[in-house]
């Protein structure tokens, strides 16, 4: 479903993000407009893409998905055995937590449909040994990592690219391990032949390029747990600050205006809200001025996936900013920048503080 409208002219957000630096347009790619994001569902060729540790090209023919550990039965899956277990499909809003977070990465985000088959049916038929705790997904991508750096305890090794979940989070019989996106095979960018796919979970969960699935009676900790991807946040305490570091987790309520339209005279703004629980309201503020309550549109497919919503604007001329809150069912509010949960934050994660745009009517 577009959103766009026949006939409307486009008018081009005035403060485009920077481009991504040098060292890192090989980790963040295809990185689209946000006024270019203009339908309910992602197309595949616009949405954006993270690599950390390079871009795998698998042999979809030769691949097997070991799952093991503390399980009574390992298994090893071919795309041919995977594919050929029951299908499910969710439609779901993946969304990179450093999205927001920096100049550059401003339209981190999609919305696809995918399909794949359970992992709570595919750990239960490995067989849950007593005392599983953790489950951790490992992909074929590997890179180098250095623990204490410059000093006489440093230590260097290759790794390949993990997160792991709670066993309750890895049940959640949403998760699947997936082999189509919007109807199509997963392209190899997007973690061919098979990728996690947690809704509700910010896109480092996601783990593309799938190889291994070991189950843990123990925690794991490793780059993307521990010490990347990890919210850094001041908080109170007793009347003490302390520092609060915790994983990237769960997606947090969040929306953005996407884009601005003149059609007959009128102008019009339209944009996206998503988050843990469904969106109830989103309200648009112009400059300064006073909260207005925008229309929720298209379809409702429950939390994982984002809606859309608009409001008309009678646009007087000049340079305006374009600022919008989500607001969920439970009633709690997209946070503004100022609010001590996003201010006090030092890390560029999670950050789901209200988004303003800057546009200039002419
Ligand atoms: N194996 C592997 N999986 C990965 C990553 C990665 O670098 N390697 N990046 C993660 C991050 S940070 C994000 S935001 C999502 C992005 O998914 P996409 O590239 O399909 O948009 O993939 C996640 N899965
Ligand atoms: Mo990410």
């Amino acid at each position: 479903m577009a959103f766009a409208q026949e006939g409307e002219r486009l008018i081009p957000w005035s403060d485009q993000p920077a481009p991504v630096p040098p060292p890192l347009a090989n980790v963040a790619r295809n990185l689209p407009r946000w006024e270019d994001l203009d339908s309910w569902i992602t197309p595949t060729g616009r949405f954006f893409q993270i690599g950390h540790y390079g871009w795998p090209a698998i042999d979809a023919g030769a691949w097997r998905l070991d799952i093991l550990g503390h399980v009574d039965t390992p298994l090893r899956l071919s795309l041919a055995e995977l594919r050929g277990r029951p299908r499910q499909e969710v439609t779901f809003t993946i969304e990179c937590s450093g999205n927001h977070g920096l100049p550059f990465l401003t339209s981190a985000i999609g919305n696809a449909r995918w399909a794949g088959a359970s992992l709570a049916d595919i750990l239960r038929q490995a067989g849950l040994k007593d005392g599983a705790k953790e489950v951790v997904f490992f992909g074929a991508d590997q890179g180098d990592e250095v623990v204490r750096g410059g000093t006489p305890l440093e230590l260097r090794f290759t790794t390949r690219f993990a997160r792991s979940m709670s066993l309750d989070d890895a049940m959640n019989p949403a998760t699947m391990l997936c082999y189509e996106m919007n109807g199509e095979a997963l392209p190899a960018a997007h973690g061919a032949p098979t990728r996690l796919i947690a809704p509700g979970w910010y896109g480092i969960a996601n783990v593309k390029w799938l190889q291994r699935i070991e189950v843990r009676d123990t925690r794991f900790v490793n780059r993307f747990m521990g010490r990347d991807y990890v919210t850094i946040r001041e908080e109170r305490r007793n009347g003490e600050t302390i520092i609060q570091e915790t994983a990237v987790g769960r997606e947090l309520l969040k929306s953005a205006p996407a884009r601005v339209t003149f059609r007959d005279g009128r102008h019009r703004i339209a944009g996206m809200a998503w988050g843990p629980a469904p969106i109830a309201a989103v309200e648009v503020r112009i400059d300064d001025g006073p909260w207005m309550r925008a229309t929720l549109t298209g379809p409702d497919q429950g939390p994982s996936a984002w809606r859309i919503w608009t409001l008309d604007w009678p646009a007087e001329r000049g340079e305006h900013r374009i600022t919008s809150r989500a607001i969920d069912a439970s009633g709690q509010v997209q946070p503004a920048m100022d609010d001590p949960l996003i201010a006090n934050k030092r890390t560029y994660w999670e950050s789901n503080g209200q988004v303003t745009r800057l546009i200039r009517i002419g």
